[in-house]
């Protein structure tokens, strides 16, 4: 039944935060993912800090008591035992205290603190949670900068397609042919017990999951030599404007905080990555694309990553540029923003992250044009984010064509956008 009015909308999105709450950190949905994932905690704090912003700064906080003693801060922790995830704590065999993954994901915690410490009401509290949370954000700026960024060209490059968010995105389908599928253990997907295997990625891109991920457990998770031995190497704009726009939301935090050399060295960091953004650019596609770090050349596709970029300070005529992209898109499919170009053959209006909407992308995208002045295209994505809801549901992708909730149901990330995407219009 549809949802239109808005009280209800906001009912229905805390009720849905309240059901996959587990005290201390909340699951992405009930059955397909029962652990906690990194950058769903993040954005979700910015929902549950609406309600309760004890519970959103809680969110943070037991994400980051994970952190690795090299400052990663894994994409995957495994609170309780749970046979419905592959892979599990007994694949990845990190040999953490509280089990974890062994590979990152989009650094969006610098933005989410930032969001959560301007809007405290409860002062002291954002106080001491913003200066606890400080220095373990800027110890994992620091990590990616030493680990992912070897040469120092400004930009980091993510090992792994689960790294960037964006799990089976048409972005790597060219790198994943380099990655081999000998030698992998046999496994049984446990995804399809829960969602449709159409709008999940294929066991072939599933078998080169596996095979680096063993490829990083062989080398002991040792984050020094992971860059080095990955046949994948990629520079993501999406994920490299958010680690700039974290570095800059912890550069203002460190400032009202007292801490002047985190400020500087986020600060810098920042300045440097998008000096180095630039290299980026696709005048073919009119956005930015991601460059294959071990072949050196751009990649041809056109995805959500690179309109991502205006997450960023990004210089102003490209964000204007990102804005006409997005209008553009606006006329090949419904609803926007489209994980895909629906122009590109390779499109699938189904299959996750190489076609289908996400409420997290959006949010991202719209706040970016909003902050440089596109504030026509943010509104519009705003209003189309919340009719997919308001007529699929709360589901974790859509069709862009016809607005079908697709994937996992009850979704948390997407709960919390839609109380975010509301507020913004109060
Ligand atoms: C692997 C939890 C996560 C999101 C990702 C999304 C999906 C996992 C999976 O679910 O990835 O990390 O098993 O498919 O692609 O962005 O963080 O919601």
């Amino acid at each position: 039944m549809p949802i239109n009015d808005t009280s209800r909308l906001r009912e229905r999105a805390a009720a849905i935060l309240a059901e996959n709450d587990r005290g201390h950190y909340t699951v992405p949905t009930r059955g397909l993912y029962p652990f906690q994932w990194n950058w769903d905690s993040c954005l979700t704090a910015l929902g549950l800090s609406q309600l309760d912003e004890a519970r959103g700064w809680l969110e943070i906080e037991t994400l980051m008591a994970h952190q690795w003693p090299d400052g990663m801060v894994p994409h995957i922790v495994f609170h309780v035992n749970d046979e419905g995830y592959f892979p599990g704590p007994h694949v990845w065999r990190t040999g953490r205290p509280t089990p974890t993954s062994g590979i990152t994901q989009p650094a969006v915690a610098g933005f989410a603190v930032r969001r959560l410490f301007e809007r405290a009401r409860d002062r002291r509290l954002a106080d001491t949670s913003a200066r606890r949370l400080l220095t373990k954000i800027d110890r994992w700026h620091q990590w990616f900068f030493n680990n992912r960024d070897p040469d120092g060209e400004g930009l980091v490059a993510i090992l792994h397609p689960w790294e960037s968010g964006r799990d089976n995105s048409i972005d790597w389908d060219e790198a994943f042919e380099r990655v081999p599928t000998d030698g992998i253990d046999a496994y049984v997907r446990r995804d399809l017990q829960h969602a449709d295997a159409s709008h999940r990625p294929t066991n072939a891109q599933y078998d080169r999951y596996l095979w680096l991920l063993q490829c990083f457990r062989d080398l002991d998770w040792d984050n020094s030599r992971l860059h080095a031995a990955s046949p994948f190497r990629i520079v993501d704009p999406g994920f490299n404007a958010i680690l700039i726009r974290s570095c800059q939301d912890l550069a203002w935090l460190a400032d009202r905080l007292g801490e002047g050399d985190i400020a500087r060295r986020n600060r810098n960091l920042a300045e440097r990555a998008l000096a180095a953004f630039e290299t980026l650019w696709s005048e073919t596609h009119g956005q930015y694309v991601c460059r294959d770090r071990v072949t050196g050349s751009l990649i041809d596709s056109a995805s959500c990553g690179g309109i991502m970029s205006v997450f960023a300070a990004i210089p102003r005529i490209r964000a204007t540029a990102l804005a006409r992209r997005v209008e553009t898109l606006a006329r090949n499919s419904r609803h926007v923003v489209a994980s895909h170009d629906p122009a590109d053959s390779r499109f699938d209006s189904h299959r996750y992250w190489r076609g289908p909407i996400w409420l997290i992308v959006n949010y991202m995208i719209a706040d970016g044009l909003a902050n440089a002045g596109e504030a026509d295209t943010a509104g519009r994505i705003r209003r189309d984010s919340l009719d997919l809801i308001a007529s699929g549901g709360f589901a974790e992708y859509y069709d862009p064509h016809s607005g079908e909730p697709l994937g996992g149901g009850s979704f948390t990330w997407t709960a919390a956008m839609v109380l975010e995407f509301l507020r913004n219009n109060d």
